[in-house]
């Protein structure tokens, strides 16, 4: 028997450098997270604080930016562990993506030397969680129009606003939060109590529920002028986080999708039905086959913008290209691997239904499909369709 990913000789493609951060991830997560994720689901819980140590020990927070604590890895790399966080949960690499693309990315990329000094070292070993916030409850797919907004007033800066869908928000040190002002959209660090800071989360979450989503709240939050980010100026400030954290999505969907594949072959070859095994159907070959081309194709796809990403030549427009397609396709086979587990395939003893909850969110966070094709419509018509 070959596995789904040896047809497509994947392994070719990844140094052995690469192949080793996978492996070592995966042993990581099979070791310290597996065997409690159902209960974690379950129960609506994440233990992010001891989580994130852990994540930090093995090197996965902020790892493809540079300096101050961060490994400095390539994208490939990065993507490879994103598919192995999300083929644990896709909550644990939502934890990992904010933690590390969208509040790190953005220090990193936006912040001072003091803002850099203070915060990523500390967050590289997960000693402090991070959290992103750009959503509001009335602005979604459309950042631009949101309501938060900072004044200033002498050298301070006052903040007032709510933040909506903000995952790590209530498990976070500091909130990156973006909020209009007279010179544009521009982002703040907010240290967790912050006088007028509050954090509340959401509950009865159907999707992610190992994993933290809140709601934040500023409400006259001073905050001192070196609270700004001074490189981020414009809504190209986070939209431009968001690229690095949809390029970890690009991988982490097909890791869900695998995981479900791999589930479903075991389940096949000992299930029976009218006497033999479930495996042996033409039906259920179909079913195998088309899950395992369209996973071959989004993992091909993940590696080749990941390489295109080290090149430093990778455009929005091929991430949304990554995200549309390995998102839509990941919840197409979890939802086929489903059916294949029968009734078993609606319990939280095999990992599917999970996934396939867990997907819908990541269909719509981090820019919902149809927003995906509106920036394929754009790149290929020259027509912005949003509006
Ligand atoms: P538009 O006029 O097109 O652009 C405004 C400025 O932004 C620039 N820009 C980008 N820059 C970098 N990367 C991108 N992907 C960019 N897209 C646009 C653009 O060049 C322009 O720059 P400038 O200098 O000329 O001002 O903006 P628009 O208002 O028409 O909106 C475009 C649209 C709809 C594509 C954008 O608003 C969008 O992407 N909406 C989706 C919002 C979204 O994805 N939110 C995600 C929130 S974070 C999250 O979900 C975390 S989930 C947890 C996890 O990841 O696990
Ligand atoms: P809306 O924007 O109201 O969209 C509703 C529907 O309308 C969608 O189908 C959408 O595609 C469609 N639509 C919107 N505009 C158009 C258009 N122009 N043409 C056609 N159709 C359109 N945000 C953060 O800032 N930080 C986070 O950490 C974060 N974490 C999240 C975690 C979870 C679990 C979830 C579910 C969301 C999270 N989000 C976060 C928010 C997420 O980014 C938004 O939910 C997403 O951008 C969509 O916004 P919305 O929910 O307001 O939907």
């Amino acid at each position: 028997m070959t596995a789904p990913t040896a047809l497509f000789a994947l392994d070719t493609l990844l140094s052995e450098e690469e192949r080793e951060i996978r492996s070592t991830v995966r042993r990581m997560c099979d070791r310290e997270i597996r065997p409690h994720l159902a209960g974690w689901f379950e129960a609506g819980e994440l233990p992010a604080r001891e989580l994130a140590r852990t994540l930090g020990a093995v090197g996965v927070l902020g790892m493809h930016l540079d300096g101050y604590g961060c490994a400095g890895m390539g994208a490939v790399s990065y993507g490879l562990a994103c598919l192995e966080l999300e083929g644990a949960d896709s909550g644990l690499r939502s934890l990992v993506s904010v933690q590390g693309s969208l509040a790190m990315y953005a220090i990193w990329k936006y912040g001072s030397e003091e803002q850099k000094q203070e915060w990523l070292p500390a967050m590289a070993t997960g000693e402090r969680i991070g959290c992103f916030g750009l959503t509001e409850p009335d602005f979604g797919s459309d950042p631009g129009g949101m309501r938060t907004t900072a004044k200033r007033e002498g050298g301070d800066w006052v903040l007032n606003g709510t933040k909506m869908w903000i995952t790590n928000g209530s498990v976070s040190d500091v909130a990156v939060v973006w909020a209009r002002t007279d010179e544009g959209v521009r982002g703040f660090l907010v240290p967790a109590g912050t006088q007028g800071f509050t954090v509340n989360d959401i509950k009865h979450k159907i999707s992610l529920r190992a994993s933290v989503t809140s709601e934040l709240v500023l409400d006259g939050v001073r905050l001192p002028a070196d609270a700004m980010l001074p490189g981020a100026r414009g809504l190209s400030g986070p939209l431009g986080c968001l690229n690095e954290a949809r390029f970890g999505i690009v991988f982490g969907a097909m890791g869900a999708a695998l995981d479900c594949l791999e589930t479903t072959l075991a389940y096949v070859a000992e299930r029976e039905v009218f006497a033999r095994p479930l495996a042996s159907y033409q039906l259920t070959q179909e079913k195998l086959a088309d899950m395992t081309l369209e996973l071959g194709k989004g993992l091909l796809l993940a590696v080749h913008l990941g390489r295109l990403k080290e090149a430093g030549t990778i455009t929005p427009e091929q991430v949304s290209v990554g995200k549309l397609n390995n998102v839509r396709e990941a919840l197409e086979i979890a939802r086929k691997c489903r059916t294949l587990l029968g009734a078993s395939g609606i319990t939280l003893e095999y990992p599917v239904i999970r996934h396939a909850v867990n997907l819908e969110s990541v269909l719509t966070y981090e820019g919902t499909s149809e927003i995906h094709s509106l920036v394929v419509g754009k790149a290929l018509t020259g027509i912005a369709a949003f509006h």
